[in-house]
């Protein structure tokens, strides 16, 4: 029954620690927040089914087990990758920072094989904000990126950001038949070395921003 139409894309989640990346995934996927359980175990990758334009579309989302608060997330991470959320928390400028150096690793690692949406979360901080949103949707426009923002918190822009970046990816895998379509490595659990383990997740108790 996997239909011939059935595109298969893998998305990574980049971003600083406690910018919500695992909430963004939680909520799209399985439409919960602030569950303990499911922020501390740390899933590698969940998946979601959706239909675009009349195409079926099956995400690999992979979240990250909170090694970049360890600065210990590498190449074998993102490779592979046909989209990427680059993901801020609009209350913390040192986050934004860190989108426009994960943004240029990316582009220098793997050019433009991979489609970039840049998401400020947090947007219920609205009175908290220390990123400016013209600033941000600019400087995504001039890395070839669209910017959103969403609060996993109030369920707000997660399924524009989604969707965003599938249409995208839709039109790279149009554009490059012979690259695109194939979750890779990750198919049959044997991860290709991406080894995300509930022991290297971070202290279980209470939040991570303390
Ligand atoms: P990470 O996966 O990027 O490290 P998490 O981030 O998803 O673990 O979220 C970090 C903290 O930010 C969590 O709080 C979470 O509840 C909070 N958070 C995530 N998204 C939002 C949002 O849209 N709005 C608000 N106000 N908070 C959000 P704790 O307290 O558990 O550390
Ligand atoms: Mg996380």
């Amino acid at each position: 029954m996997a239909g011939r139409d059935n595109n298969q894309f893998k998305i990574v989640l980049l971003g600083e620690g406690c910018v919500g990346k695992t909430s963004l995934v939680l909520r799209y996927c399985e439409d919960k927040f602030n569950d303990k359980h499911l922020t501390t175990l740390q899933a590698s990758f969940l998946t979601k089914r959706l239909n675009v334009g009349g195409k079926r579309v099956t995400l690999a989302i992979w979240d990250t087990a909170g090694q970049e608060r360890f600065h210990a997330l590498g190449p074998i991470y993102y490779r592979d990758s046909n989209g990427a959320l680059l993901v801020y928390d609009i209350t913390d400028e040192d986050s934004f920072q860190k989108v426009r150096n994960w943004v240029k690793e990316l582009r220098k690692m793997l050019g433009d094989d991979i489609s970039l949406v840049i998401v400020g979360n947090k947007s219920d901080l609205e009175k908290n904000r220390h990123v400016s949103k013209e600033e941000a949707e600019e400087y995504a426009a001039s890395v070839g990126a669209k910017h959103f923002s969403t609060s996993a918190k109030l369920n707000r822009g997660i399924d524009d950001v989604f969707l965003d970046l599938t249409k995208r990816m839709l039109s790279a895998k149009a554009d490059r038949p012979a690259r695109q379509g194939g979750l890779g490595p990750m198919v049959g659990g044997s991860s290709a070395g991406v080894q995300i383990t509930e022991d290297e997740a971070p202290s279980s108790s209470g939040g991570c921003c303390g």
